[in-house]
């Protein structure tokens, strides 16, 4: 287990660096508030990590397994900053939620299988705002949905039994009042789900399109020349 470790605690800390890298990329360190000490210190607080100069770089969170997918997103509106969620190999969606300079993990799902595709849009009119989705190897896509107080709720709302969900995106794709959530398969099925009419949970599903491999990422490409809907790619 310690090689297991040793293997993918590196694999971890880049993967959730990279999200803070990119935060701090327009900012220099000289005009920062909270710029990093000189020499690394792991014993308590951010964990800064030494990087080229004019930047500062810190280790937000560890996993206990690798991690298949990072994004930042404004999920809770009462709280400064995005919030950054981190998608693993054992299936949890965990969602870092910064204040005070500290990072809290909160985990928001725990599939049992990785967890790959994500997406953040406003693909269900029932709920006010946007919500989060996330994908599993298993076929689950589920919804995400913050709570003012703190805290998020998690809702099943598609299965594709035996199919992994490699990509979701929210995109209007048809009607710019309505973006659909777009799922990406294993099988190279590209799915749109619909949120029903009145409680129920599970969205409607069609297929609009077929690739002969898997659909691993998405792309939003802005309208042709001439205005109309998103393209996709
Ligand atoms: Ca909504």
């Amino acid at each position: 287990m310690q090689s297991l470790r040793f293997t993918l605690v590196p694999a971890i800390t880049s993967a959730i660096t990279s999200a803070a890298l990119l935060a701090g990329c327009a900012v220099p360190a000289a005009d920062r508030s909270d710029v990093a000490p000189a020499q690394p210190d792991q014993r308590e607080g951010p964990c800064w990590l030494s990087c080229a100069d004019g930047f500062t770089a810190r280790s937000l969170f560890e996993d206990d397994c690798g991690v298949w997918t990072v994004g930042a997103f404004d999920l809770l509106t009462n709280y400064p900053g995005l919030e950054i969620v981190a998608l693993d190999d054992k299936g949890r969606a965990t969602i870092l939620i910064q204040y005070s300079g500290k990072t809290a993990p909160f985990t928001a799902v725990s599939d049992g299988t990785w967890l790959g595709g994500l997406a953040h849009g406003d693909a269900d009119p029932r709920v006010d705002g946007k919500e989060l989705y996330v994908g599993a190897e298993r076929g689950h896509v589920y919804q995400l949905v913050a709570h003012a107080e703190y805290g998020f709720d998690s809702v099943l709302i598609a299965t594709f039994p035996g199919e992994e969900v490699h990509s979701l995106a929210v995109v209007p794709l048809f009607d710019a009042d309505r973006p659909l959530l777009l799922v990406g398969l294993g099988d190279g099925r590209l799915m749109a789900l619909e949120a029903p009419a009145g409680v129920a949970r599970r969205f409607v599903a069609r297929e609009l399109h077929r690739e002969p491999g898997r659909i691993r990422q998405f792309v939003e490409l802005p309208p042709a020349s001439g205005g109309g809907t998103p393209r996709l790619a």
